[in-house]
């Protein structure tokens, strides 16, 4: 199958960048389509354990071309440090390309969207700070910085002025911030795709020709569909769209590119940041499923909210992204568990029985999850590597799960480790 799709089906980390990790190996291209260094993905290859943020997950294997595609928002000094870091980790990035249409994080980019939490105090997001709002919220108004402005002289400066004149009022109190001095900020810029100019290209193109010779891509989202901003929990989303579909507009390739799409869900639930969560756990069942799945964030640090398997998002999400199969991660976490809950269907304020996600706010809100309860497991599962060697309640737990979603569980992830897998697809 040529052009493969990941993208998360719940509310993020779900393990995206182990199953991109796995399948890279075979794909000529992975490209990454949208979301930025908000994105978190940890790989433990080998003994090694990385952590990519902007840089695509198949970077870890020489002959695989990584692109960073036009749907990205790009922090070139996070990039820079990023790509460092790999080289002192002994990894050749030189195969990878970033489209001159990307957008670029810029310093005020990044204060605006830790002053735009501030302003909303407790009702705010719980944004990753890193910028991403505003830097899409720009290229909405066509005031973007794109990477093939850091490459030319004459026209950033111009660019940056722009930018900057409708911000001025809220930009007032780093009025001497040195970050923001024109000057300084348009030679740092300038200096930035000094350094990442070798790595420019026509990504689309590259995609498209890789694709015309019947190579193998892999798009490969960040974030998840719950978080996306048409059809997630909006406000509580990120600015870009993780559904599926954005694997075409973010990268160039066409919609009848995308052959065969994969869902990453976790055994059970995460969130990080604010937002409705029905499934929600607190106590001391969500603090042992946190310390078992080491749920924290990749990229901020910050405790995730822990809660049931929810298959009215799941069932929603499954159809936004068409998904072909199901990869179910961190099953191991659930080993040790007497019981299992599962959200089948949501009852509103009014008593209505949902069984479908609702599109108001205000209902989801309010929605009380309403559960099945299935056996669980105590054997330690992480050395499994074959279906039928899986206790019989935890293969009973997925087909469960793939009779509720109607899609077929291709991969379960019972380990952090790249060999902790089994295959079934
Ligand atoms: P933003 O920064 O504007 O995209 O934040 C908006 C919402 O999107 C959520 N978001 C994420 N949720 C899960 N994982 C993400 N990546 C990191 C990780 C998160 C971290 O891999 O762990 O380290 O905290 C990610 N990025 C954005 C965010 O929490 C807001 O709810
Ligand atoms: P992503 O953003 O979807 O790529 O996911 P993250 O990397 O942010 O978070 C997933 C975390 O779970 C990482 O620390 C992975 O190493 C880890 N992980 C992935 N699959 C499994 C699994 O099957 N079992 C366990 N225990 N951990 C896993
Ligand atoms: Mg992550």
């Amino acid at each position: 199958m040529p052009g493969i799709v990941i993208v998360g089906a719940q509310w993020g980390d779900e393990g995206k960048g182990k199953l991109v990790d796995l399948l890279a190996e075979r794909s000529d291209v992975v490209v990454r389509f949208q979301g930025g260094n908000n994105a978190g993905h940890t790989i433990v290859h080998g003994e090694v354990k990385y952590a990519f943020h902007l840089v695509p997950s198949g970077i870890l294997y020489p002959g695989t071309t990584c692109v960073i595609g036009n749907g990205v928002v790009v922090d070139p000094e996070v990039l820079l440090g990023e790509l460092a870091q790999l080289a002192t980790q002994g990894v050749d990035s030189s195969g990878l390309r970033i489209s001159p249409n990307a957008h670029v994080i810029m310093p005020y980019h990044k204060l605006l969207d830790v002053a735009g939490e501030t302003r909303l105090g407790k009702n705010q997001i719980g944004t990753t700070k890193r910028g991403i709002g505003p830097c899409y919220a720009d290229k909405a108004l066509r005031l973007g910085i794109r990477i093939q402005d850091l490459l030319d002289e004459a026209i950033l400066k111009k660019k940056i002025v722009a930018a900057l004149h409708p911000k001025e009022r809220s930009l007032r109190p780093w009025a001497r911030d040195p970050q923001l001095d024109l000057q300084a900020m348009t030679e740092t810029y300038l200096s930035y795709g000094h350094k990442l100019e070798r790595h420019v290209a026509d990504t689309a193109a590259l995609v498209w020709d890789a694709l015309d010779d019947g190579g193998n891509v892999l798009f490969e989202g960040a974030q998840a569909a719950l978080l996306d901003i048409d059809h997630g929990t909006y406000p509580f989303v990120t600015s870009s769209n993780p559904v599926a579909g954005a694997a075409a507009v973010g990268s160039g390739a066409g919609p009848k590119d995308l052959d065969e799409i994969w869902g990453v869900v976790k055994a059970y639930c995460t969130r990080v940041g604010a937002g409705p969560f029905p499934t929600e756990l607190e106590g001391p069942l969500a603090d042992q499923l946190r310390e078992v799945g080491a749920e924290r964030g990749t990229t901020t640090g910050r405790d995730r909210r822990i809660g049931w398997l929810d298959l009215v998002a799941l069932r929603y999400a499954a159809r936004l992204c068409t998904l072909d199969q199901l990869c179910i991660t961190k099953l191991d976490v659930l080993t040790g568990q007497e019981t299992i809950k599962v959200a089948t269907r949501y009852r509103s304020a009014d008593g209505a029985l949902l069984e479908r996600f609702p599109y108001h706010q205000t209902v989801l809100h309010h929605a009380e999850p309403e559960y099945d309860e299935l056996p669980g497991w105590e054997e330690d599962i992480s050395k499994v590597s074959r279906y039928e060697d899986l206790p019989q309640a935890a293969r009973e737990y997925l087909e469960y799960i793939e009779a509720q979603v109607k899609v077929p569980v291709g991969m379960i992830g019972v380990g952090p480790a790249q060999h902790q897998v089994i295959w079934t697809a």
